[in-house]
């Protein structure tokens, strides 16, 4: 009996497949090729082998070769197109720009990649605590007409309580006086008067924002700041109410450890009106240069809606009432993260910036 040339054609199919495997380049699988599919190969010698069998044999022997033929050649295609996809990513990797490499002169400076200011993050941050307290968020805009920065919260021109501002005055001329807002409450008005026309109140909601103030910038006070205001306007609603959120809000941003108090205050568009304090986290209530040695720090001003601003408005002060309450961002910033002077937020000093990356 004579054996078949294709005795031992699994096996040699399996060591092709190995060598395969194992080519590591182009070059070598180039260089492969034509002994493992080419006229000298393996497969192209077993089938000039055929010619001794018997037509039946040499049928179903030459079906067999052609299925190891094609499995070698699909393994070949398969592995060239693997490293031909890894010979480009090399050339992409070698051909890639450091963009953080700048050279000036031969000297190489790194450039690094920018993130949000600590002013930014305090808004987002106390925006999440308002939002878990079944707030919304409202924008307004910067540059306001005199009426709504004063008139309409109850400060009418040449009223002694303009001097709580110093304002940049954008437009002294007629028919309006249009002046950098000194304060967020002016969004209030524009927030009352949009659910008076729309018909949607009771309102509930905070803006935040930057405002703008001819103070002279030292540990507590810049030019360009930022208030987050807060307005609720519904039915039945008590000081206890406006107490009980600044409570609730000053114990979720600063933690237990941190007491807040409120003491009376003036405001022209609040009736009563209140300040509220928090602890100074910078002596923690021992006294120091930033707190002026009172131990306390002043964030905001807060109280129930005036009879005269809902007036102005348009709200019916017999079924509606509210609180209003309007603090600094950079000053929470200041006292979270403890910073003596608040002029650190706006010094652009890297080595303070790059703390918060
Ligand atoms: C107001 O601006 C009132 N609109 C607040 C208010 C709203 C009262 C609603 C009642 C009802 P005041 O001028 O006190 O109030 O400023 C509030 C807070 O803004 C201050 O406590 C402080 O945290 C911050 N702030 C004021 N001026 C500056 C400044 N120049 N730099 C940084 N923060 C400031």
């Amino acid at each position: 009996m004579t054996t078949s040339p294709l005795a031992s054609l699994a096996e040699q199919t399996s060591e092709l497949l190995t060598t395969i495997e194992g080519l590591t380049s182009l070059e070598a699988l180039r260089e492969a090729e034509a002994s493992l599919t080419g006229k000298r190969s393996v497969l192209s010698n077993l089938q000039k082998s055929l010619g001794a069998l018997e037509p039946e044999e040499r049928k179903a022997a030459g079906a067999q070769l052609q299925e190891a033929r094609r499995v070698v050649e699909s393994a070949l295609e398969e592995r060239r197109a693997l490293l031909l996809q890894s010979a480009r990513l090399a050339s992409l990797e070698a051909d890639r720009l450091d963009l953080g490499d700048v050279v000036v002169n031969d000297v190489h400076w790194r450039l690094s990649i920018g993130h949000p200011g600590l002013v930014a993050l305090t808004q987002r941050e106390l925006e999440d605590v308002f939002v878990g307290m079944g707030f919304t968020v409202a924008d307004g805009p910067e540059v306001e007409s005199d009426w709504f920065n004063f008139e309409a919260l109850n400060i009418p021109p040449a009223h002694p309580a303009r001097g709580m501002w110093d304002t940049f005055y954008v437009d002294l001329g007629e028919p309006e006086t249009v002046v950098l807002r000194t304060h967020t409450s002016p969004t209030q008005i524009h927030l009352m008067e949009q659910a008076v026309a729309t018909d949607t109140l009771p309102i509930h909601s905070v803006m935040p924002g930057r405002c703008y103030r001819r103070d002279t910038p030292d540990a507590r006070h810049l030019m360009g700041f930022h208030q987050i205001e807060g307005l609720v306007v519904d039915r039945g609603i008590s000081f206890g109410d406006l107490a009980g959120v600044i409570e609730t809000f000053t114990r979720a941003y600063f933690g237990p450890d941190i007491a807040s108090r409120l003491r009376p205050g003036y405001f022209p568009f609040t009736e009563p009106s209140a300040e509220f304090e928090v602890t100074c986290t910078i002596c923690r209530g021992e006294g120091c240069r930033t707190c002026s040695f009172t131990g306390w720090i002043e964030l905001g001003g807060c109280g129930m809606l005036d009879p005269a601003v809902l007036d102005a408005v348009g709200i019916d002060g017999d079924e509606w009432s509210g609180f209003a309450f309007g603090f600094g961002i950079d000053r929470c910033a200041q006292m979270r993260h403890q910073l003596d002077d608040m002029r650190a937020l706006i010094e652009n000093d890297t080595r303070f910036l790059e703390q918060l990356s």
